[in-house]
């Protein structure tokens, strides 16, 4: 499996995580998004969107994150990242969709761009933008975690699909340099997962094509 991928991409981030867990070994290729090469014609046959992450998989191309780790797990089932009640499944789910579509598509570099470039938009307003959408979501996923008994990761001792979601985003939190403080169980699981060498390794900063 060859994944496409750039170091500071959450959502290609989630994916080297659900990796890891799981024990895959991919190759990796570095598609330069502040250079604009997710746009480049050759990369565009392979993920027509022009986003990160694509999975390669034999002769077939996978795409979005979310599809591409329910992917790796039908494949590969162990450790599985969903719990097995339907509900639960269900409750984990809500989680990682809160995440991967209703926080971080708004906080996208095409969309910081369109605000820059189109808009008009200043740095500082910039930030402010992406860190409110940051702030409005953990406030929401914080109150889902306080729901249930305080647990080691999202649901239960073992990580799943949300953790999966979260970790990156937090990073993404902490780029904007996001107050952290109202989120007592989102920053304690954080804490617990990046303690895991699967989370670790996958940190942006640990990657071949990472750069300050
Ligand atoms: N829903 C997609 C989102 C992918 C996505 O937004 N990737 C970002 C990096 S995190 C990207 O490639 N952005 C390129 C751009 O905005 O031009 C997924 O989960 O895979």
């Amino acid at each position: 499996m060859i994944l496409h991928g750039y170091f500071r991409s959450s959502a290609a981030y989630r994916v080297r995580i659900a990796l890891n867990l799981k024990g895959l070994q991919v190759e990796h290729r570095f598609v330069h998004l502040r250079r604009g090469e997710q746009r480049a014609h050759g990369y565009l046959g392979l993920n027509p969107q022009g986003f990160v992450p694509t999975l390669e998989v034999g002769e077939r191309c996978l795409t979005q994150s979310l599809a591409i780790i329910e992917y790796l797990e039908e494949r590969h089932p162990l450790p599985p990242l969903l719990p097995p009640g339907a509900e639960d499944r269900a409750w984990v789910r809500a989680i990682a969709l809160a995440i991967a579509c209703d926080i971080h598509p708004i906080d996208n570099l095409r969309v910081l761009q369109y605000l820059e470039r189109t808009l008009g938009v200043d740095a500082a307003q910039r930030d402010a933008w992406y860190a409110h959408w940051i702030r409005e979501g953990f406030t929401a996923i914080e109150a889902q975690l306080a729901s249930r008994a305080p647990a080691k990761f999202c649901f239960g001792d073992e990580p799943t699909l949300a953790d999966v979601c979260l970790v990156p985003q937090v990073a993404n939190a902490r780029r904007v340099s996001l107050d952290l403080a109202p989120f007592a169980r989102i920053r304690a699981i954080n804490e617990a997962c990046l303690a895991l060498p699967a989370f670790d390794r996958a940190r942006p900063e640990k990657q071949e094509d990472a750069e300050q």
